[in-house]
């Protein structure tokens, strides 16, 4: 499976040699961490190969978009991200066009045309879901390419951690991919603290920032951080001047993580707070771009306030969009904030196994399923619990988010097909996570269903 693998894209990359030098490319990749941090490590390797390029982030493939790029002069097409799921519509509306597909979702058609390269872990038995990103995708092509490409290599990890890839560290063809980049020294990997700036601030102010993970009572309280260290016997000063993670004995250290860990409902994982850190050597000690965990946050963060050309910016080492990435992240964490307290200070539909929230226009669409996370990680809710959100677009829909609190026998992507299909609204996710659209005049129609399919739940749940 592993030759197959990277035979694959040995072959892609030949065969993308062999397009004429003045035919327009376009990519189109889909607005997320990984789906950026792939597209920047294309235009690298493209603007290396003197190519005339565009690039289209966008949020979904429609056929709609798909059609029109059939007579916009571009003669070859590289879908980043996405693809995998609409080989035939691809294959329809760009009939003739030289098609790439560097996909990691699962592949459930396996369609073959002559003009597609379609790399995908899943067709060569690899796991899609944790093995490889897109970016690690886009990166082998581009290293295939050109060797010198290989000093992208922390990029193709940015957009696995992206696509929360790392768990504990990267395995498989990741961990291939970060080998080749500790080898060509543009990173090092170091244990410690998985918090934000651990190394440069002060522990309370890294408590107070934490975002990855939310600490209740602590991410966004000065106060909340410094009651954390008085209960962990902690003193937050070290002589005149605060103290940092570098200061910390031994059992200091123990006692924060266990401290951290009880403040997480449902989270007994010390890898979430506790492992492998991954430094980016290039960038200043107070760079937050040093830590590439921060770096995948603040592209997600572009890609939530939808201006994903700022994140392409900031991978390709712009300093103006490197700046500007860092205020949209600062810009996003206020908007969550207010978010959160306007949930808090509203009622909202609850069930005995449910929380349903319309927050109508009060919560932008492109954050709904971001709020529910939060929600779904930080509130004390009992295992079981559905919490479904729903924002409105500017289009007459309303964008839908449901999450179910702590794992159990539960597919939350079951339960919103059969409260949106009679509504004829789209959805997709898995077991914990799923989203979904409906026309906003169907809202209350949604609420009702959902309100009569989650208490069935919920009396299934007793019986058996
Ligand atoms: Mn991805």
């Amino acid at each position: 499976m592993h030759e197959t693998f990277h035979r694959s894209i040995q072959d892609a990359a030949s065969c993308f040699k062999e397009i004429p030098k003045d035919i327009p490319i376009k990519i189109i990749s889909l607005n997320s961490a990984d789906g950026i941090s792939a597209s920047a490590i294309l235009v690298k390797a493209f603007l290396k190969e003197r190519r005339q390029y565009t690039l289209s982030v966008v949020n979904s493939l429609t056929e709609e978009m798909l059609a029109r790029q059939l007579d916009s002069g571009f003669g070859a097409f590289v879908f980043c991200d996405l693809g995998s799921a609409y080989l035939k519509q691809i294959s329809s509306n760009l009939p003739g066009k030289k098609i790439f597909i560097f996909d990691h979702q699962q592949v459930n058609d396996f369609f073959v045309v002559d003009n597609f390269v379609h790399i995908n872990p899943h067709l060569h038995d690899f796991d899609g879901s944790i093995d490889i990103s897109s970016a690690g995708i886009a990166f082998l092509f581009a290293n295939a390419m050109n060797k010198n490409n290989v000093s992208m290599a922390y990029l193709a990890l940015v957009g696995a951690i992206g696509d929360a890839q790392e768990n504990g560290g990267f395995s498989s063809i990741n961990k291939e991919i970060l080998d080749m980049a500790i080898d060509e020294r543009s990173m090092q990997v170091s244990e410690g603290l998985r918090l934000f700036g651990i190394n440069t601030k002060p522990l309370y102010e890294v408590l107070e920032n934490s975002s990855a993970p939310l600490i209740p009572g602590v991410s966004g309280s000065e106060k909340g951080a410094l009651m954390l260290l008085k209960e962990t016997r902690i003193n937050p000063k070290i002589g005149n001047s605060w103290k940092k993670m570098i200061h910390l004995a031994d059992d200091e250290l123990k006692r924060l993580v266990d401290a951290i860990l009880r403040r997480i409902p449902g989270e007994h994982d010390e890898n979430l707070i506790f492992g492998n850190i991954y430094t980016l050597l290039g960038e200043t000690q107070q760079s937050p771009y040093r830590d590439l965990r921060e770096f995948a946050t603040i592209l997600d963060s572009c890609c939530k306030m939808s201006q994903p050309s700022i994140g392409v910016g900031a991978c390709l080492g712009n300093k103006k969009m490197k700046a500007s990435a860092i205020h949209l992240q600062m810009d996003y964490k206020k908007i969550l904030g207010k978010n959160l307290s306007w949930f808090d200070g509203n009622t909202h539909l609850r069930g005995e196994n449910y929380l349903i929230i319309n927050a109508e226009e009060n919560i932008r669409p492109t954050l709904i399923s971001s709020f529910c996370s939060i929600l779904a990680k930080t509130r004390d809710y009992l295992k079981g619990t559905i919490i479904i959100a729903m924002a409105r677009t500017d289009e007459l829909t309303t964008k839908v988010s449901a999450r179910l609190c702590g794992s159990c026998g539960i597919d939350v992507s079951e339960l919103l097909d059969a409260i949106i299909r009679p509504l004829d609204g789209e959805c997709s996710g898995h077991k914990q996570v799923a989203g979904g659209m409906i026309k906003t005049e169907h809202e209350v129609a949604f609420i009702e269903n959902a309100k009569k399919i989650l208490e069935r739940q919920s009396l299934e749940e007793v019986l058996c």
